[in-house]
């Protein structure tokens, strides 16, 4: 799901609860009007600003991931969220984006830059669908899931991970990078084919806190300023870090929610990917545990 009609008519409404309902109904059940934020009346403006952000070469992001609706359509249109390549055949994206669904539902496609061209990267079908334990519909922390790929990507390096509990790599203020095939405009819908990156500053807890009541500091990041922002259709799509002297980049963050996109002191959140408690308590559940047995955590 793109652009709900209750962010449209509601704005101060966090997105991400509302998307809960129904990420990938939206697209698969009827056509309904949320699907047709990215129907071919799309208008497409490249030279708009993700919110501020730009498009990006081919290959430039090995790891990312689209999920897709599965169905026969242009990908383009069943694309509903983002996601990045964990381990050969693990996807990381937002829980806000499965929840509820079935694997056969969905498709993913690991390495593509324009969401159109089918020759590009690795689609995989999807054997399970593991959401974490303390993710609760409508609420918005834990808002992380894994996809189980049918088939492992190869030749692809997976991103990288900070280490649990090493909170260095979100220091208020430092550079990080969100990607995705979201929303560009904050006044129309416009869901651009091709990868778009933009840098954005992280913000700190007490100020992310201060926007949002149910904002976790244990499991949460913000990241943004105005103008630049991750937007709807980027959900489950990695923020991270690029490390002097490291190869590869850190994924810092996921996609979750936020008040409307690149507004004044409504950053985007992020699920937290270095919180030592998101990936400890990821274990209270079997499905869990097999998840962090498979990433070696
Ligand atoms: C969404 O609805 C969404 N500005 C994603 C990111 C942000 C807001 C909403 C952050 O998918």
């Amino acid at each position: 799901m793109r652009l709900s009609p209750a962010h449209r008519t509601a704005p101060r409404r966090i997105a991400a609860a509302a998307i809960a309902a129904g990420a990938v109904l939206g697209l698969v059940g009827t056509s309904a009007g949320t699907a047709g934020a990215a129907t071919p009346a799309h208008p497409g403006r490249p030279d708009k600003p993700i919110i501020g952000g730009t498009e990006k070469p081919v290959g430039a992001y090995p790891f990312m991931a689209a999920l897709l609706a599965k169905g026969r359509g242009n990908p383009h249109d069943r694309q509903f969220c983002g996601g990045s390549l964990l381990e050969p055949g693990v996807v990381m994206t937002a829980a806000h984006c499965v929840v509820g669904e079935q694997p056969k539902q969905l498709e993913t496609v690991v390495g593509r830059t324009v969401l159109s061209k089918k020759n590009q990267g690795h689609v995989r079908n999807v054997t399970d669908i593991v959401v974490h334990p303390r993710y609760a519909r409508g609420q918005e922390a834990y808002d992380i899931a894994f996809l189980i790929l049918d088939k492992p990507v190869t030749g692809t390096a997976p991103v990288n991970l900070p280490t649990a509990g090493t909170d260095a790599l979100i220091r208020p203020g430092a550079k990080a990078t969100v990607i995705g095939w979201g929303n560009t405009d904050t006044e129309v819908p416009n869901y651009p084919d091709r990868i778009r990156a933009v840098d954005v500053p992280i913000v700190s807890h007490i100020e992310c806190k201060a926007s949002y009541p149910g904002y976790d500091k244990k499991v949460n990041v913000c990241a943004g300023v105005e103008g630049k922002d991750s937007c709807q259709g980027d959900s489950g799509g990695p923020m991270f870090r690029k490390l002097p002297g490291r190869r590869g980049v850190y994924q810092v963050g996921i996609v979750s929610y936020g008040d409307g996109c690149a507004a004044q002191g409504a950053p985007g959140v992020y699920t937290y990917t270095g919180s030592a408690k998101l990936w400890d308590t990821l274990g209270e559940s079997a499905q869990g545990r097999k998840v962090k047995r498979l990433l070696g955590r």
